[in-house]
């Protein structure tokens, strides 16, 4: 998160003990103080994905575009959507049920200038009212949602969005074939490793996350985003078992596509993932 934090994160040594006993995974402030580098050293390719929001917001939202940053931590993704719409009067929202998060946040928040068009929320995204926007960011946040509710969520997403608006989803996902499941997850332990989590810290934060991180397939999330009412879904970052996704609803001339994409050969080749 090196757009929010201008100072060396502090470290992330939660697990770095043995517990007595692993309880469920909690957005506490212990978790807040130190998200930053847990976000960063967990998850490969974050810093690019929160770069490439900015990016994308400079592309996709228009003067005086609403953008929210839902499950929105200490408000990277929403802080670089703000800075993509410098100079446009965009309004950023940005929404979070953990108040250790949101606190932290804003503080964090405070010190940047560019930021000031930032609204924070502490709220459940799940009945978090949304009004028009032009882009809404669920970055590795709906993971964290009960399968059955994710797609009322996410049709509430399509309905908010204004035409040719855009979600971006991005999410640790699990596979059909063994084989890449092993091998993904194999390679995201070694990142770990590589970033200088023992053995036994990244141990005890998968027991942690097992009930409450829950991911799915690709193919799965692709359906949901269809079934939600999205026509073109396309994945532009991949590492291993993490991925992002954006979700385009057409504009009033269809341009983003009027058929819906199980309705036809996706890519030319006919394949599916
Ligand atoms: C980033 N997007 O830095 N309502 C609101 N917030 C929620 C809910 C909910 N029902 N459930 C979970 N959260 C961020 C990173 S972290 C991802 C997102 C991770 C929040 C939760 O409090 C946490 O702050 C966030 O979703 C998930 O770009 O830690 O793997």
């Amino acid at each position: 998160m090196t757009s929010v934090v201008k100072h060396p994160a502090k470290p992330d040594r939660i697990y770095a003990e043995p517990l007595a006993e692993v309880t469920d995974f909690v957005f506490d402030e212990r978790v807040a103080a130190v998200f930053p580098d847990m976000i960063n050293r967990s998850v490969p390719g974050y810093a690019t994905i929160i770069r490439m929001i900015g990016l994308l917001a400079a592309e996709r939202v228009p003067v005086g575009g609403r953008c929210y940053d839902l499950g929105c931590s200490l408000g990277a993704a929403a802080l670089a959507m703000s800075r993509g719409g410098a100079g446009r009067q965009i309004e950023v929202i940005a929404v979070d049920n953990s108040a250790a998060m949101i606190r932290r946040a804003g503080q964090l928040l405070q010190e940047d200038q560019s930021a000031s068009k930032i609204q924070l929320h502490c709220a459940d995204i799940q009945d978090f009212p949304l009004k028009p926007a032009a882009m809404v960011v669920l970055n590795f946040t709906l993971q964290f949602i009960p399968l059955p509710k994710r797609v009322e969520l996410l049709e509430r997403i399509h309905q908010a969005l204004d035409p040719g608006g855009l979600l971006l989803l991005s999410e640790k996902i699990t596979f059909e074939q063994a084989e890449f499941e092993q091998l993904f997850s194999a390679m995201h332990h070694q990142f770990k490793r590589d970033q200088g989590y023992s053995q036994l810290e990244i141990s005890q934060k998968r027991t942690a996350l097992e009930r409450v991180l829950l991911p799915e397939t690709l193919h799965s999330h692709r359906q949901r985003l269809l079934q939600a009412g999205f026509r073109q879904v396309e994945t532009w970052f991949q590492c291993f078992n993490f991925v992002s996704l954006i979700a385009l609803k057409p504009n009033n001339h269809g341009a983003s596509g009027d058929t819906p994409e199980h309705e036809t050969s996706h890519g030319g080749s006919g394949t599916r993932d």
